[in-house]
């Protein structure tokens, strides 16, 4: 039991310290089970630099963004998509999720630049950042410039930004992946066990001391 309690400990101190790891591909098995937002039900056409989609908050501080059914058939985007209009010279734009998610994952076409992503946990500090490569670089041109981008990370990740501090680019994002973190009450109850744990452990070695006494 004890050891039970050692190995709680650990689990709660690696949560904070452990970095997170990036997804390249949809089919990352830390996305298994995710929400899908595939964005189809926004309104074509719609430019927008801060909104709402299923209690997921996009925003971009640099651009305008639109809802955009134009690139379906040729970026493989489905239906409605995510796309950057021209804007400032820097590009910057954010996902805030409506519960934190231990992993997420997006189509994300057409990038002509390389991307930062940082990643924040609910109390905004940085858990990891990553490049997001530009495609022309991975040797994708025209249409096949279609790439996927995401992480999974322990602690929970409540805001994703998407940055380019010198340069603008129009990219599209579509099927935004989230897998929410089980709430900290399973944290707690991780804590409890262990905290038991030690309770029985120390009550074993009373009684123990009782026998002790009763056989002597
Ligand atoms: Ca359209
Ligand atoms: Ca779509
Ligand atoms: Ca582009």
């Amino acid at each position: 039991m004890f050891r039970l309690f050692l190995a709680s400990m650990f689990l709660l101190a690696s949560s904070q310290a452990t970095a997170a790891t990036i997804i390249t591909s949809s089919l990352d098995a830390a996305l298994s089970g995710a929400t899908l937002i595939d964005l189809d039900g926004e309104p074509d056409g719609t430019d927008f630099v801060n909104t709402s989609v299923s209690g997921l908050t996009v925003l971009s501080n640099a651009n305008t963004l639109r809802f955009d059914d134009d690139w379906a058939s040729q970026f493989g985007t489905t239906g409605i998509a995510l796309e950057t209009r021209s804007g400032g010279a820097a590009d910057d734009l954010e996902l805030i999720f409506a519960a934190p998610v231990t992993a997420f994952g997006f189509d994300i076409n057409a990038l002509d630049i390389d991307l930062t992503m940082i990643l924040f946990d609910a109390m905004d500090n940085v858990i990891d950042s990553f490049t997001i490569a530009n495609q022309p670089g991975l040797g994708l041109s025209g249409f096949n410039r279609r790439g996927y981008a995401g992480a999974s990370s322990v602690a929970p990740i409540a805001r994703v930004q998407l940055v380019n501090a010198t340069q603008h680019d129009w990219f599209l994002i579509d099927n935004i992946a989230l897998v929410t973190a089980v709430p900290e009450a399973a944290t707690s109850v991780l804590l409890a066990t262990g905290l038991i744990g030690l309770a029985l452990a120390g009550r074993e070695r009373s009684g123990g001391v009782r026998r002790e006494h009763s056989n002597g």
